[in-house]
């Protein structure tokens, strides 16, 4: 099965605030702020409202729409709470992210007569508990699930019969295929290809000398042939966190002040995974969109937020002094992540910064992230509001 919630965010919004329900409905922020639009409602979709869409012109086309800033806490418990369950269904549980999951019930069926009846029995409980709508794919394979989930929104259930995987993906468009983004799909128009069905009678050649060894995937999948297990979700490879500004910003001090509260909130996240990162990455949007990453790796892996921040700050001075925007957006990330602890610490300097780390980690568990603070994040306290979690960035519904 492939279980994925209908209007995730706006959904949870509409179940905490009923007059919400039946309207078109946007989370995201309000339309005077940038950003984009995280989700909307069925009734604002009708208007042609999509997630990524720039709230100004959500606006535009859809002038009397809710647009609420909501809130990530809120949807972190109600995914949380979705989890368990599926997790009452079948141990064999894949969350993608908040709100979709894989979940192989294969063996299961006994219980609740078919998987059919799974299917409805998971439905009734994330309705009756949650308030929430979730749309359901059965098949053989994790992508032709998918496809069936995404296909039979909102509050759908779908299931491919075994054998019928290829005649019910032939008739749909590429795009449809998980995987197949704009590029893609671009390229395959280019070659005359616009259904799976085409997709998967494009000799296979072909198809490896655009996408290379993704290529076979594609191939693959198209014919609704995919032997991928749904597995327990393996470790995080990388940590970032990211904001935009509520206005595009030169101004050196609020950028290193939100890079430093950018970086404390990935060095807890790494401490809490027990993990140390070797690479450093800044990621900076100019006021015209253009997009960069610059990478720094370190000498020896580290935990703490002071590296990171040191990391960052040297990266981004370095690509202030080329750059003549204005930045719109700051972000920054660890990879190339280690579990354990470092065997040598080479001098007293590394020693002071983990213990320090330590200490703060367990004031900030016990009296909130914002109970203790550095001089250079105080700053961000007469910018943006805050919370137990921290301050709210100026996308409240992704802030974490
Ligand atoms: P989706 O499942 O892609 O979208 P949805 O649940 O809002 O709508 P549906 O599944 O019915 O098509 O994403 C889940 C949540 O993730 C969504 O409610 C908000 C968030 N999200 C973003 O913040 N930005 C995005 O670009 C997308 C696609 C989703
Ligand atoms: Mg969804």
């Amino acid at each position: 099965m492939h279980i994925d919630l209908d209007a995730f965010f706006v959904s949870v919004e509409q179940v905490l605030n009923p007059e919400l329900k039946g309207k078109p409905v946007v989370v995201g922020g309000k339309p005077d702020r940038r950003g984009v639009v995280a989700a909307a409602s069925y009734e604002a979709r009708a208007f042609g409202l999509y997630a990524g869409m720039p709230l100004i012109t959500a606006s535009r086309l859809c002038p009397q729409a809710v647009f609420i800033e909501g809130g990530f806490p809120k949807y972190r418990d109600a995914s949380k709470r979705f989890m368990a369950i599926l997790a009452d269904f079948s141990p064999y549980l894949e969350p993608m992210g908040l709100d979709e999951a894989y979940l192989d019930v294969t063996g299961f069926e006994s219980i609740h007569g078919s998987i059919r009846q799974m299917a409805v029995a998971i439905k009734k409980r994330i309705r009756d508990e949650l308030g929430l709508c979730a749309s359901v794919g059965i098949a053989s394979s994790k992508v032709v699930a998918k496809v069936a989930s995404d296909l039979s929104k909102p509050d759908g259930l779908l299931e491919v019969l075994l054998g019928e995987e290829r005649s019910f993906l032939a008739p749909l468009t590429v795009a449809q295929l998980p995987g197949i983004g704009k590029k893609s799909e671009r390229v395959l128009k280019g070659l005359g290809i616009n259904t799976i069905g085409q997709l998967a009678a494009l000799p296979l050649g072909i198809l490896k000398s655009h996408f290379g060894t993704a290529g076979v995937i594609i191939h693959n999948h198209a014919n609704g042939i995919d032997d991928r297990k749904v597995e327990p979700p393996g470790e995080a490879k990388s940590i970032s966190r990211e904001t935009t500004f509520g206005k595009d910003t030169r101004d050196s001090s609020l950028l290193s002040a939100t890079l430093r509260y950018l970086s404390e909130k990935v060095g807890s996240e790494l401490r809490r995974q027990g993990k140390r990162a070797k690479c450093i990455n800044l990621k900076l949007r100019y006021a015209d969109f253009t997009t960069i990453t610059r990478q720094q790796t370190l000498s020896q892996t580290s935990d703490s937020d002071q590296t990171i921040f040191d990391a960052g700050c040297k990266l981004l001075k370095k690509e202030l002094s080329t750059g003549k925007q204005a930045v719109r957006l700051i972000g920054i990330g660890v990879a190339s992540l280690v579990r354990g602890q470092q065997l040598d610490m080479l001098d007293a300097s590394d020693m002071r910064l983990e213990k320090l780390n330590i200490a703060i980690d367990r004031i900030r568990k016990k009296y909130g992230f914002k109970a203790i603070q550095t001089g250079r994040t105080l700053l961000l306290k007469d910018i943006f509001s805050t919370n137990d979690e921290g301050s709210t960035l100026p996308t409240p519904s992704l802030s974490r």
